[in-house]
């Protein structure tokens, strides 16, 4: 089938039992009851899907646009809702998370033990001083360890910050000074891909770097028993501050908008932003979207393989599943160790019925199992699944093909979802049991998201049209401020131009027969790289804090296979431009300063050098030109206003 075909092709939506959202028509109902009374229908949602200590009064406040609250007099508790009310309801021997290691070992915890191993670590954050509104920045391995310091801290009331753990020092440090955290928690080091890396290091080098004087103590996990440096003032193991702590610890009960996590995102500018998340709309989208987009039913056993580090982690790891008492899988490695059949292999052993994942992931298990038969999902049983999901990035209708007929065996609706760490949870996304699929679209908004497509000035534009994709109704998990710059914020996502809508920066198309949507990428300065969020001013900053090699940089973005995106620098030296070998070392050089500075998933793919970069007569950098360029294409632009036309010729040559 070639790609306009599947495309164009509408898959009738999952003839699915009982589903929560069975059918269009019932999806057009939630729809109808949004839209007449948004209000009345999400305060009616927050309180079927949470456990409230006391309930709230009033939905949506906004008053003070658009810093919107959301069921703001209502008191809960985040933990008390993913943990204790199952075992109250008899859910106790229920398994919460299966682990599965790097090195296959498996791991299963159930509700009840989760809770009190989170009750055991919540005492022992307390021990060390640690209060309701406190920062914990975690930097740790994918583990259960990993989801109950999460969980432990929104026990008690702290907002947790999770690093990815590939990133750098400096970017981990950065992060800790900006959210002034009181704590680190890390692991001593992480195992993926059978090989130990490290992370306890990398804290110890961040805040050796100093602005971290906030942290009084860094815990550590012993996951591998790798060598490490100790600070005897400052660091504690983890086990032992939690093996004499009681397996009670009554939750801090906290208004509906107390700050659950802050997760640092890239945007358009060089320093990544502190999205700041609520406790109670957050949770309630949460456990909706996963209840709803998965149709989570009790006896699923789901598998988001994303990292905690990412929100994706966050909210369909640490937060979703366990609110509704779900069943799940967390996976410390990679999809391709031992080797590319890993994930199928996990799906086979665990009977895993929901499987959620990444394009970029897909495009390289497909990439494996045609060059390497002994990995293809054909030779494990892959009949426990029944929904299939996407998120990260858009997925090209091969891809989306593949996924469907070798690992959903053309009978697992796809849900291909579109949010964003702003958002907290979905936005636009096909519903299994309602929503007809077409290859590469997220189909429908989420019942409640009032999504939209406008032009620059906020205007309606016509189905069949692209333009800006905005958000026109404030809705529960929304991005409450950037962390400490509220003027940012306001800024980044509420331009005055577009009449208070929420601005998500990504383009969209609707089609004009479905009205379906398409999302075409963002349209500020922001990558997806194996749907990870880059800034490029970010990775600019990176290359010229080079200052003994580098004059200038400017960074785009061009298409890739694998990937989705790939990143290309432009770089001008402050020596002559380098050719051949020398060109190489030292774009071997750079890669690796940018990997030291943000970490290895900035790490450019080109590096191409000019002795100057394309520039306007007032020294605007014209990026449309590197764009092409970096594609390969001919200029067939404008560039009547570029000041110095033979450097084009020179960086097309020079890769
Ligand atoms: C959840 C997450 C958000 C950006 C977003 C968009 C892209 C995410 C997508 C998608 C097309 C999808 N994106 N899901 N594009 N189709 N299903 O990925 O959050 O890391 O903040 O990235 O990712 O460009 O704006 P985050």
């Amino acid at each position: 089938m070639s790609t306009n075909d599947a495309k164009n092709r509408l898959i009738p939506a999952a003839d699915i039992r009982d589903a929560h959202v069975p059918g269009m028509s019932a999806y057009n109902e939630l729809v109808a009851q949004a839209d007449a009374n948004h209000d009345a229908y999400w305060s009616r949602l927050a309180r079927e899907f949470l456990s409230w200590r006391t309930p709230f009064t009033k939905g949506l406040d906004e008053s003070q646009a658009p810093f919107f609250k959301w069921f703001e007099d209502g008191t809960l508790n985040v933990s008390y809702n993913c943990l204790d009310r199952h075992v109250e309801n008899g859910l106790g021997d229920k398994t919460a998370i299966i682990f599965e290691a790097d090195d296959g070992q498996v791991t299963r915890i159930n509700y009840r033990e989760l809770l009190a191993r989170t009750c055991r670590m919540a005492n022992a954050l307390k021990a060390r001083g640690v209060k309701k509104g406190d920062r914990v920045v975690l930097y740790m391995s994918m583990s259960i360890e990993g989801v109950v310091v999460m969980q432990a801290c929104a026990r008690i009331g702290a907002t947790h910050s999770v690093v990815f753990g590939g990133f750098s020092a400096q970017s981990l440090r950065d992060r800790i000074q900006d959210a002034g955290a009181v704590m680190v928690v890390t692991a001593d080091e992480q195992v993926r891909g059978g090989k130990p890396l490290p992370l306890k290091a990398v804290v110890d080098d961040a805040i050796a770097m100093g602005g971290c004087e906030s942290v009084a103590n860094v815990l550590v996990y012993r996951r591998s028993g790798g060598a490490i440096h100790w600070h005897a003032a400052r660091d504690r193991w983890l086990h032992e501050e939690m093996q004499d702590q009681p397996e009670t610890c009554e939750p801090e009960w906290v208004g509906a908008e107390h700050p659950l996590f802050v997760l640092y995102t890239s945007g358009s500018t060089g320093k990544p932003k502190g999205v700041q998340h609520s406790s109670g709309g957050y949770l309630l989208h949460a456990a909706l979207t996963t209840q709803w987009t998965f149709d989570l039913k009790p006896n699923d056993v789901f598998w988001c393989t994303a990292d905690i580090g990412w929100v994706t982690g966050h909210t369909y790891i640490t937060y979703g599943p366990l609110a509704l008492g779900a069943t799940e899988v967390v996976f410390e490695g990679v999809p391709t160790f031992p080797d590319a059949g890993r994930f199928w292999k996990m799906i086979q052993d665990h009977k895993v019925s929901i499987f959620y994942t990444a394009p970029t992931a897909i495009r390289s298990l497909i990439k494996a199992a045609e060059s390497n038969e002994s990995v293809h999902p054909r030779r494990y049983d892959l009949s426990s699944l029944r929904i299939l999901g996407s998120v990260g990035e858009p997925i090209n209708p091969a891809a989306w093909e593949w996924y469907h007929e070798h690992i959903g065996g053309g009978r697992c609706p796809i849900v291909d979802t579109f949010w964003q760490t702003e958002t907290g949870g979905h936005m636009i996304t096909p519903l299994p049991g309602a929503t007809p699929l077409v290859p590469g679209s997220c189909t429908l908004p989420f019942p409640g998201i009032a999504a939209a497509i406008v032009d620059e000035m906020g205007g309606d534009v016509p189905n069949g049209q692209g333009g800006i994709l905005v958000v026109k109704k404030p809705w529960p998990s929304m991005i409450r401020t950037i962390w400490g710059d509220p003027e940012r914020f306001k800024s980044s996502y509420f331009p005055p131009e577009l009449k208070g809508y929420y601005l998500a920066g990504d383009g969209a198309i609707r089609d004009a027969q479905t009205g379906y949507f398409t999302i075409t990428g963002r349209i500020d300065d922001v990558l997806n790289v194996s749907g990870h969020r880059m800034g490029t001013m970010e990775i600019e900053s990176a290359l010229v804090s080079c200052t003994a090699l580098v004059a200038e940089a400017a960074v785009v973005g061009r298409p890739d296979e694998t990937t989705g995106e790939a990143i290309c620098a432009f770089v001008v030296l402050k020596g002559p431009r380098p050719r051949g070998d020398e060109a190489k070392k030292i774009a071997t050089e750079l890669r690796n300063w940018v990997a030291k500075e943000i970490g290895p998933i900035a790490k450019p793919k080109d590096i191409r050098f000019g002795d100057n970069l394309p520039k306007t007569r007032s020294g605007k950098i014209m990026r449309r030109l590197l764009r092409a360029v970096a594609k390969g294409e001919a200029i067939t632009q404008d560039i009547s206003t570029l000041e110095n036309p033979a450097v084009l010729e020179q960086l097309a040559q020079s890769n």
